[in-house]
């Protein structure tokens, strides 16, 4: 970690920050920062200040990792931008990379912002649980208005160097060398004798009640989480009390928020999610493999979902299928949804078209031949896969990587005529899987290191969140999620209706309900694995029997009108419901929302703690990655282990064994890790980091 200094001939003098590997601001460089300034200030020969970063980005925020310290060491980062906005020598940043959360602060208080092409900006403390913590909103309240600049920090998301030059976060974009424009027009700055500072002036057409009814809209989605309100606070105190007072008003909420449980959450989910791309304790020899081209076979749903994941990180696909119809489908379905993307504003016109571009199409199956990873995603059919796995084995280059895309099928059986098996591996897509950020990367018996480190490295890439999964049935996420519809049918059973239990868990934080999903996705494929796998549910089986397969048929565990996709309660299912019920000789009863929530979260974990004994998933954040990533697990809850150790593993398995008693459903017993971890006084977060230090 380095900040130098470089006092140029014409009085300019240049900071240059380094902290690899995207200059988190910790305590040094804010002491480092503070040191410059006021050096420069003591300076006569000095007459202007520019601010960069060395290597892939200007500060990318403040040291999260700091963050929960008790005692920070050195000046604050309000204090290291104070200091910047009353220099007395006119201070203008020069930016590029990804300037977010305390980087962006620092940025704006300089007097100016000059950023090369390819920027982004953000303040993505929301996403974090927090508030910017150094004065940004305040700062960008009155430099682009408060709405502009609520939408900002309550979405988190970054914004490219054109819109933010638009808005007037940025002074001035250029197609290079952003270090030789920030250092002219910091000269210009001092000649001139000027530069902005911050007044207390507030814009004269702040309406409170307006900004409240639109802040209301903007975070009604929100409503069960702590930061949106407060960046909604914070924003309104930069438009109606001094700037000083705003700012210590900010800090006191930014302490509060950072030692709360969605914080801490958030944070735990940032963290889980890179370590799960990191291939602990495989000895990966030598680089990692690069994939430039990509073919996927089977142009349905999942493959030009898959296939256009790939496109959008850049790299080439060509999806391949058996005939013109099934392609012509498939391009129709990439357009549609490029179309759409663009509509939304998500992707240009532009990024829609060079994705497009990217996909080749074919009906040879010989095209494979030069890809570095071919990924199947056929039909969920064992012999269909074997087939096509082994004729990829027999034409593919034996460098190549060879991947599956089954949601269940045991990989080991579908690569059992695989000649080159440590090549093969699994890569379950979720879907949709051009949206959801998950891929389950499950190992083969002789799957190689280098295989591993190549699949992390490409899902990565391409923007994804890669999870290691052993092979098992349904993996970690889906071998997970059968034991919640377990207890989601005893419940029916018992006396929930469909509402009631999709409004409890949509309550506890997910968009949408199991059954509600189910619904949406078909209750036949459930169906058909549960005789697979002889664990029949009375009452999913007992709808699916009576013809209502959700969606598709208008009836599931919910009536759907005239084509409409939204489940209403039906007095049908509720009277099949209620038959069941008194066929198994059960007397019906209420629950309340909690009950549900426990009935229904707590098995999750008590699987998952099974899932890591047998070392399915190597970390307890890694389970937590897959249910944020693949099933809409509530992000400021942390994931399904981290919940569990909110909820305390104690009382957690306490409840665990009294539902195993109530039900008789052995499988609720507490699995003998929890136990551990109870008679040890250990949380699942103690659990990876002792696991992290062997
Ligand atoms: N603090 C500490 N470590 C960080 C970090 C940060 N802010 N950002 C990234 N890292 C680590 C990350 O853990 C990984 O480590 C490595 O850098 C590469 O990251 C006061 C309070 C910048 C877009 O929220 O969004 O400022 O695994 O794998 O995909 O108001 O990192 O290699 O050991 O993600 O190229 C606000 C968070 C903080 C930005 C790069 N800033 N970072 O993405 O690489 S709060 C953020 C990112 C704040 C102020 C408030 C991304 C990235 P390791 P990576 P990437």
């Amino acid at each position: 970690m380095t900040i130098e200094t470089r006092k140029l001939d014409n009085g300019l003098l240049l900071i240059v920050a380094e902290n690899p590997p995207v200059n988190a601001i910790n305590a040094a460089i804010r002491q480092g920062l503070v040191g410059a300034i006021e050096q420069a200030n003591g300076s006569d020969d000095v007459v202007a200040i520019v601010l960069s970063c060395k290597g892939r980005t200007f500060f990318a925020g403040a040291d999260i990792k700091e963050f929960g310290n008790a005692r920070k060491e050195g000046p604050t980062l309000h204090e290291v931008c104070q200091k910047i906005a009353h220099s007395t020598k006119p201070v203008v940043a020069a930016l590029h990379g990804t300037v977010l959360g305390g980087g962006l602060e620092i940025a704006l208080a300089c007097h100016g912002r000059v950023a090369v092409e390819g920027t982004t900006c953000g303040l993505p403390e929301s996403q974090l649980g927090l508030i910017p913590g150094a004065g940004g909103t305040n700062r960008l309240a009155r430099l682009i208005g408060p709405k502009k600049a609520l939408e900002f920090v309550v979405s988190g998301k970054q914004i490219g160097a054109a819109r933010a030059e638009k808005l007037g976060v940025l002074d001035e974009v250029v197609a290079q060398n952003e270090v030789a424009a920030a250092i002219s027009c910091a000269l210009r700055m001092a000649q001139r004798g000027r530069f902005k500072s911050w007044s207390d002036d507030f814009p004269a057409d702040f309406v409170v009640s307006t900004f409240e009814d639109f802040a209301r809209k903007l975070t009604q989605k929100m409503a069960n989480q702590d930061a949106p309100a407060a960046c909604v606070r914070s924003v309104q105190r930069a438009m109606t009390m001094p700037f000083e007072e705003a700012i210590a008003a900010d800090r006191e909420e930014f302490a509060r928020l950072s030692a709360g449980n969605q914080s801490l959450a958030l944070r735990h989910a940032f963290f889980a999610e890179r370590a799960a791309a990191k291939p602990k304790g495989f000895d990966i020899p030598g680089p990692v493999k690069s994939i430039s081209k990509v073919t996927v076979i089977g142009a349905g749903t999942m493959g030009t979902g898959i296939a256009m994941s790939f496109t959008a990180g850049g790299i080439p696909a060509t999806l391949i299928d058996t005939t013109q119809e099934a392609l012509d489908r498939g391009l129709d379905r990439v357009r549609n949804l490029l179309a759409t993307s663009a509509r939304r504003g998500s992707i240009s016109e532009e990024q829609a078209e060079q994705r497009l571009a990217l996909l080749q199409w074919s009906r040879d199956i010989e095209q494979a031949s030069d890809a570095d990873l071919v990924i199947e995603a056929v039909y969920e059919d064992l012999a269909i896969k074997q087939d096509i796995i082994t004729r990829l084995d027999a034409l593919c280059d034996q460098s190549a990587l060879i991947a599956t895309n089954t949601s269940a099928i045991d990989i080991d059986l579908i690569a059992k005529d695989v000649r080159n098996r440590d090549r093969f591996v699994g890569l379950h897509f979720f879907a949709p899987a051009n949206v959801m950020r998950l891929v389950e990367v499950v190992l083969g018996k002789e799957t190689s290191a280098e295989t591993i480190a190549a699949s992390l490295w490409i899902a990565k890439k391409i923007g994804k969140v890669p999870v290691l999964s052993g092979n098992c049935d349904g993996f970690i996420g889906n071998r997970m999620v059968a034991k919640r519809g377990a207890q989601v049918d005893r419940l029916l059973l018992e006396g929930a209706l469909p509402q009631d239990v999709d409004e409890s868990l949509k309550c506890f934080g997910f968009p949408m309900g199991p059954l509600a999903i189910n619904d949406m996705s078909g209750l036949d494929v459930g169906y058909a694995i549960r005789k697979r796998r002889g664990t029949p549910f009375p009452i999913a089986d007992a709808v699916v029997e009576h013809g209502r397969l959700g969606q598709k048929t208008g009836a599931g565990y919910y009536r759907y009108e005239d084509g409409n996709r939204t489940p209403l309660p039906d007095p049908e299912i509720e009277n099949l419901i209620a038959s069941v019920s008194n066929a198994h000789g059960i007397t019906r009863r209420t629950f309340s929302p909690d009950e549900m929530v426990a009935r229904m979260i707590y098995p999750l974990v008590n699987e998952g703690a099974r899932i890591l004994e047998e070392g399915i998933a190597l970390r307890a954040s890694d389970i937590d990655a897959v249910w944020l990533n693949g099933y809409g697990f509530p992000r400021w809850r942390g994931g399904p282990m981290f919940h569990a150790d909110s909820v305390g593993l104690s009382d957690l398995t306490k409840t665990l064994r009294d539902l195993a008693r109530l039900t008789g459903d052995n499988s609720l017993t507490p699995a003998p890790l929890l136990n551990r971890l109870v008679a040890d006084e250990m949380t699942f977060t103690d659990l990876d980091k002792e696991n992290a230090e062997k």
